[in-house]
């Protein structure tokens, strides 16, 4: 008699257990939270490769339709899609890198059917001084866009915005398309008006829950999974400081590029820290940005990003645009004629690389 009241107290708490949602919205739609548990399987699999912007224009081309320098390389597309929706929140019909915004929705739409995974970054300007996200000419921009602060009133109305967008990601069968969000980050830095030295821990994780909270309790989104995404640091307790709740985030995750210095050892200590955030808090680590001069690196994929990641379970590594318009800013992913073609063949073929075709 005994032993069966155990057995069924056991029972009570496992049930109670499985009950505890996996996502950090507990009214994650079925896609959301299948999207989640695939997160989940995949990981163990490999590391998805992610490229920004893979589809509205390359290193040398704009806006020519089925063209990917992904594709044009390997043959594949990547796994994972990052878009940008910087100028989104000033009504416009281009992004801040002239990507049009329909368009992203169909680019979105169709990878989705292919099976692939979408991610959005989100450079915001500056709703205090109007300048733009790298405005950091003034250290009251969070607190006031928060409520009851001067400009909270515009930061809703660029909420608004945003959340119209977020509602038009429709499939064929009219379910939300689930996205990884990832708005405020590199946030341990002081680059962005949302930075470590422009607002307090407090103000910033308040930033954060009044956001994610906004777009789920009043805008009804619940096909999001919500990415914590710091520059490097180093250790978990700065990585931590501005946490803003296991309630709210899905994914931890980090932006780190190879300026040179001992980037291995700096990649190798932040994929060690978000692997052991992630398995405390059951949430999934990811690379969010990475990237390096290929030119002087060109085998880079190899001998730096893969070496270093081999060992880890991380979700994805995406590395930033090819920036056909400014050609100031280096091209992250190969291309035909790239000097990195051959090195990055031989990562595409590893089998820990994982591309769309690996994870369909
Ligand atoms: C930055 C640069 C900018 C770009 C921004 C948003 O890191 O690539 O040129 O406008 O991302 O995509």
């Amino acid at each position: 008699m005994k032993n069966l009241l155990i057995l069924l107290l056991l029972c009570a708490g496992l049930s109670v257990q499985a009950k505890k949602p996996l996502t950090a919205d507990p009214k994650a739609s079925k896609e959301t939270v299948k999207l989640y548990q695939r997160l989940q399987k995949l990981q163990q699999k490999g590391t998805m490769f992610g490229h920004q912007d893979d589809l509205p224009y390359g290193n040398d081309w704009y806006d020519q339709p089925g063209r990917s320098d992904v594709k044009e390389v390997c043959g594949d597309y990547p796994a994972i899609f990052g878009w940008e929706l910087g100028h989104l929140e000033l009504g416009n019909a281009y992004n801040l890198d002239s990507v049009n915004f329909e368009k992203v929705i169909v680019w979105i739409r169709e990878m989705n059917r292919k099976g692939a995974i979408q991610t959005i970054s989100w450079h915001l300007r500056n709703p205090l001084t109007g300048g733009t996200a790298w405005d950091v000419s003034n250290k009251r921009t969070v607190a006031s866009i928060l409520p009851g602060g001067p400009k909270n009133e515009l930061y809703r109305q660029y909420m608004d915005k945003l959340a119209t967008f977020l509602l038009s990601l429709k499939d064929d069968k009219g379910h939300y398309i689930p996205v990884i969000f990832r708005p405020f980050h590199e946030h341990t830095g002081s680059w962005f008006w949302w930075g470590k030295d422009l607002c307090t821990p407090e103000e910033y994780k308040s930033l954060w829950r009044y956001t994610a909270t906004y777009l789920r309790d009043t805008k009804n989104i619940h096909h999001l999974l919500y990415t914590y995404s710091t520059g490097t640091v180093n250790s978990v307790e700065d990585y931590m400081e501005r946490y803003p709740g296991d309630d709210l985030i899905d994914m931890v995750a980090f932006d780190a590029y190879d300026y040179g210095g001992n980037f291995a050892a700096s990649l190798q200590k932040n994929c060690e820290i978000v692997t052991t955030v992630a398995a405390q808090k059951n949430k999934i680590p990811a690379v969010s940005e990475t990237g390096a001069n290929l030119v002087k690196n060109p085998d880079w994929w190899t001998r730096t990003l893969l070496e270093v990641i081999r060992p880890f379970h991380m979700s994805y590594a995406l590395v930033w645009r090819n920036a056909f318009n400014n050609k100031k800013e280096i091209p992250y992913a190969p291309y035909k004629g790239s000097p990195d073609e051959q090195d990055f063949l031989k990562f595409y073929n590893d089998p820990k690389t994982l591309f769309l075709k690996d994870i369909q």
